[in-house]
């Protein structure tokens, strides 16, 4: 039996209450079928994505149905058509797919049933940098250019095969892509905030690993504010700046920006620590916080496992990469570039054992500004890839 398959009541199902009578219209065809209430209770619990498992689960507590009956009723309803293995479909009509070709959807539908491993939000949002803005553009040169290092597959859910490792990765991994926090034009620090962390805190709470495509680093906030909002964590923030403003912040609707956005992280309750990892810029005066530990420019790769050693197996860690923490020689698409920095492989090596040693549950990655090369977007395609990747083999 193929693992993790889903079953949902097909779409061109409806239905009908007609004088005390429960009918299923099927409107494609348009046969219906008169039920009684107990087989239309059966059938409403595929009305969201449920595996075999939980199906069984539900009718035998519901309904006291053993399995073999069980799987009698389900052959049933999948031979009569009424449900249907549920793999959500890539656009390919139009082409208008998610990042890695995964299928967009709704947030809804995201988050309906137990289905999803991993989903993507994009927040087009650069109304806070201090300098060049564009980063706006990310997300959607990121779900173009992704395609060139990995095609995701709803149906066969097969992953792909890693030719250095030598091994198949991400099988039967579910991805989505529920597309932009959308606006035509965002007020600053506004409600696209909120619906960004609701989301974020939402996805998380169902155990969904959720990857924000930035938009500017202010965008973390958010990201950061959600997925600690009912639990303890600890933040890595890859960067070249440390992004604390070294002022006071009066309403954070109005000051906060990608330059001081840490100043908030620091205020959330639930965040333990903050590990910054590539510092670089220099600033005017040192800055110091019981909450924070720096790791400037590429130190910390002569103290890697003593670092890695530091990490807390019992907590979840929260990636925040912003992609200037590399050498602007390999990554020249962003917009406060600083000289000296990761390369890419160096950088892989220090994510690689985090995620290899903590549960880490959500990441965002922002600061790319996409220009005329590809090469940028596929550097950090291939890292978002590679996150996910271990993430998901834990599973
Ligand atoms: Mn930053």
């Amino acid at each position: 039996m193929k693992k993790n398959v889903f079953y949902k009541v097909k779409e061109s199902i409806v239905f009908l209450q007609e004088n005390d009578k429960c009918k299923i219209w099927e409107h494609k065809s348009g046969w219906e079928v008169i039920l009684n209430e107990h087989m239309l209770d059966i059938i409403s619990i595929f009305t969201i994505p449920v595996n075999r498992e939980l199906a069984f689960e539900k009718m035998k507590k519901n309904h006291n149905i053993d399995e073999n009956k069980a799987i009698e009723i389900l052959d049933y309803l999948i031979g009569e058509g009424i449900i249907e293995p549920y793999h959500p479909q890539t656009n390919t009509v139009d082409n208008k797919n998610g990042i890695f070709n995964t299928p967009l959807l709704s947030i809804k539908e995201c988050l309906s049933g137990d289905w999803c491993d991993v989903a993507f939000i994009g927040m087009p949002y650069d109304l806070n940098v201090t300098y060049q803005p564009g980063t706006r553009f990310a997300p959607s040169y990121l779900r173009k250019v992704s395609r060139a290092v990995y095609n995701y597959d709803s149906t066969s859910l097969e992953g792909y095969f890693d030719p250095i490792d030598r091994t198949q990765k991400l099988e039967n991994i579910r991805l989505a892509d529920c597309g932009d926090i959308k606006a035509i034009v965002f007020s600053k620090n506004g409600s696209h905030f909120d619906a960004l962390k609701d989301t974020i805190y939402k996805l998380s709470s169902k155990n969904i690993f959720p990857v924000t495509l930035g938009g500017d680093h202010s965008i973390a906030y958010p990201c950061i504010a959600g997925v600690s909002k009912d639990k303890k964590i600890k933040v890595i923030q890859f960067d070249a700046h440390s992004d604390f403003g070294l002022m006071k912040m009066n309403n954070w609707r109005e000051d906060l920006h990608h330059g001081n956005f840490m100043d908030k992280v620091l205020e959330l309750e639930n965040v333990e620590e903050v590990i910054q990892v590539g510092i670089r810029q220099i600033t005017s005066k040192n800055y110091e916080n019981n909450k924070v530990k720096i790791y400037p420019d590429i130190s910390i790769l002569d103290i890697l496992e003593e670092f890695i050693d530091t990490l807390d197996s019992d907590i979840s860690y929260y990636i925040t990469l912003d992609v200037d923490v590399l050498n602007p020689l390999i990554m020249n698409a962003t917009g406060t570039p600083v000289s000296g920095g990761f390369d890419y492989k160096e950088l892989l090596l220090i994510i690689e054992k985090i995620v290899r040693k903590v549960k880490v549950i959500g990441l965002d990655v922002v600061e790319l500004l996409p220009g005329k090369s590809e090469v940028e977007g596929i550097i950090i395609s291939n890292i978002i890839l590679k996150i996910i990747t271990m993430e998901m083999e834990k599973k």
